[in-house]
């Protein structure tokens, strides 16, 4: 990757610092077209124009209208931000190559996100609007532990996160995409540590389930060797809330059935009139029933 030295600038705002700053005034004006990709279907009225979308569903097993808006410096999110004003957002963070990308476009049965086996594919945040109702971001990735995109992240992709996380007021929920079979790095666990200081809920989905399945033997085997990385990823993060197993292999039932879970919860968090804070307490209200059931087992 060819890296522009001179244009790197050498000192950094800690995240927790950035994402306390207060949020500036938004100039309210209309984003150019040229920025938006995925067309929607002729008869669609654009959410940008009306905020108005259907009462079924928010994201449907198929057929979504998908329209999403690249925004590659804090100026063009902010008008993102304020294009999509009353709509609630869900962002997807990760490493690079956890799989945030090919999570989003599994939860849409569409192509929309460039996946790639090469790190550091999503360059900015991508605001993908769906249906008319909901704004699903997908998020530069944090560097795992290859360090492959570290001065990327540091100069450029950790402070267009951070503005986002500070400033899109609408923004309810983080899902936090991990690999299941990755050690967890100290960046990752302070990254975690100060967006959940800053008041924004925290989803963990640990990504390539069917990986597990893959390297295991037989199901039991399987089954423990998920619980034991499960364990070890919650742990090493100090993660008290709800996580979710994830893949995008659709041939298996496991990976029907949590994108029908991750769904639900969305639905559930768009649904709540109350904002961040009400999703927050719904979230910490269903990990704790989790944890009681689990203690009961
Ligand atoms: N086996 C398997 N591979 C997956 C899964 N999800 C993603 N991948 C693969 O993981 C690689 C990275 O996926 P991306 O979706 O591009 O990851 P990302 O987190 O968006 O990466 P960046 O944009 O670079 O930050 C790709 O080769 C995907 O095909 C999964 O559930 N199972
Ligand atoms: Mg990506």
């Amino acid at each position: 990757m060819v890296l522009h030295r001179q244009s790197l600038p050498t000192t950094r705002v800690p995240l927790l610092f950035a994402l306390s700053m207060a949020r500036p005034a938004v100039r309210r004006q209309r984003l150019v077209s040229a920025a938006m990709a995925a067309p929607a279907r002729e008869g669609y009225a654009s959410p940008f124009l009306s905020g108005k979308g259907n009462d079924d569903f928010v994201v449907r097993n198929d057929r979504n209208d998908v329209r999403v808006l690249q925004c590659p410096t804090p100026p063009v999110l902010r008008q993102g931000i304020a294009e999509t004003a009353g709509l609630p957002h869900i962002c997807v963070a990760g490493e690079s190559n956890a799989g945030k990308s090919s999570l989003i476009n599994h939860l849409l049965k569409k192509k929309l996100a460039k996946a790639s086996s090469v790190a550091g594919k999503t360059r900015s945040v991508d605001l993908m609007l769906v249906n008319g109702r909901l704004v699903l971001a997908d998020l530069p990735g944090l560097p795992s532990r290859d360090h492959q995109v570290e001065r990327l992240w540091r100069s450029t992709w950790e402070p267009l996160v951070a503005s986002y996380v500070r400033e899109c007021e609408p923004l309810r929920a983080m899902l936090y995409a991990h690999d299941i079979r990755w050690k967890v790095t100290p960046l990752v666990r302070s990254f975690l540590q100060d967006v959940q200081a800053s008041g924004l809920p925290v989803v963990l989905v640990l990504t390539k389930d069917d990986r597990i399945a893959d390297e295991a033997d037989d199901r039991p085997s399987e089954a423990r060797r998920r619980l034991k990385l499960t364990q070890a990823v919650r742990r090493s993060l100090d993660f008290r809330g709800l996580h979710f197993h994830y893949s995008t292999e659709s041939s298996l039932p496991s990976s029907r059935r949590g994108r029908r879970q991750l769904l639900s919860l969305i639905e559930d968090l768009i649904g709540e009139p109350g904002g961040r804070e009400e999703c927050r307490r719904l979230l910490e209200a269903r990990a704790a029933k989790k944890q009681g059931r689990a203690e009961q087992d």
